[in-house]
């Protein structure tokens, strides 16, 4: 590839001439614009042990009450972007909130699309758009763009759960931005129910929903049940994989962010090819080591790791006898529709 001029290379008075009419040279710079073969990717392979966060966020329940953080959160940022940019990648933003008994988040809603997917505690709840979506270990809940949500505890115990927003790409786009509410009445169905057997929708008087976000909550219990007897049913299939997608349409269950859970059978090592799109893994259950570039995980429950994209991803359960489960988002949607998804060989 052709070795091109530096900005060195013209004269001090040109540049500054070109500065003055903010206009800047190309040529220095293309090579980093356009770096040929790979992209450049700040997004660095980082796990987050739960083990290490845990302590630190209950202190936080301690040194912050809830009325003094709104959303009491520690974000999971990647060094490789700054710490004070609290991105795990370029698009996904991760953060454990806490909600101590009694505790309520109020009522807001923002452009960025959010989940979360809870991670211990029993007894609290989001309202999300009138629906009061319970929160179990594993289950995941949709606060897709612009809908009213808030957070509320009537257990006796912390409950934390891992939010993961496209928060850095809607920042990004100078989109993002919240309005403040008031706390909602419940009125809406919980459509897990709606849409808890697959291939049938609920189809009144031969009318179909056309709301885009039919369903919000996709518990654990259900999820897990359906890993398993896909592992029974499939024993020759390629990966134990399912993903959360909007039961009306068939398509992934938010616009920019997608979400799938992996079971590996016992002993099983899953080797994911390099895609363009980077990745979060949060193990539910049991135990597994993830390999990215030089980076070696060892994930127990609960822990948070991240992988940037174009490069493979080796996800191996570390049990001879038992499944793990891993929840992973992605940025497959995004990727997709701009058109810019690759897989490699
Ligand atoms: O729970 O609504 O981690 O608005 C960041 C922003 C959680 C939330 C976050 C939010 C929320």
């Amino acid at each position: 590839m052709q070795e091109l001029g530096q900005l060195a290379d013209l004269p001090e008075s040109y540049r500054a001439d070109l500065a003055a009419q903010n206009l800047v040279p190309l040529w220095p710079s293309l090579r980093s614009v356009l770096p040929p073969g790979t992209p450049v990717r700040r997004t660095r392979p980082i796990c987050w042990p739960y083990a290490a966060l845990r302590p630190l966020l209950m202190r936080a329940g301690e040194l912050t009450p809830i009325e003094k953080a709104e959303r009491r959160v520690l974000v999971l940022a990647n060094p490789g972007h700054g710490l004070e940019k609290m991105q795990a990648s370029s698009s996904i933003y991760l953060g454990m909130q806490l909600l101590l008994p009694g505790e309520w988040a109020p009522s807001h809603r923002h452009t960025p699309n959010a989940v979360r997917m809870i991670v211990e505690g029993e007894g609290a709840y989001t309202t999300v758009d009138g629906e009061k979506c319970l929160m179990s270990r594993g289950d995941l809940i949709l606060t897709p763009t612009g809908l009213w949500h808030e957070h509320g505890h009537d257990g006796d115990q912390p409950v934390v759960w891992l939010d993961v927003l496209d928060l850095p790409l809607v920042y990004y786009l100078e989109a993002s931005y919240v309005t403040e509410g008031k706390a909602q009445a419940v009125t809406r169905d919980a459509g897990e129910r709606a849409y808890q057997r697959g291939g049938v929708v609920p189809s009144p008087v031969f009318v179909r929903a056309d709301k885009s976000y039919p369903m919000l909550r996709y518990p654990w219990s259900e999820v897990r049940a359906a890993l398993l007897t896909l592992a029974a049913d499939q024993p020759g299939i390629e990966a134990v994989q399912v993903a959360y997608v909007n039961p009306e349409t068939g398509g992934d269950c938010l616009n920019i962010l997608g979400f799938s859970a992996l079971m590996l059978r016992p002993g099983e090592t899953l080797t994911l090819p390099a895609r363009s799109p980077a990745m979060v893994m949060h193990q539910i259950e049991g135990d597994s080591e993830i390999r990215v570039e030089d980076q070696r995980f060892l994930l127990a429950p609960a822990d948070t790791c991240c992988a940037p994209g174009y490069v493979p991803v080796t996800l191996a359960n570390r049990s001879a006898t038992l499944p793990a489960f891993v929840f992973l988002a992605d940025e497959t949607p995004l990727h997709k529709k701009l058109g810019i998804y690759e897989v490699r060989p």
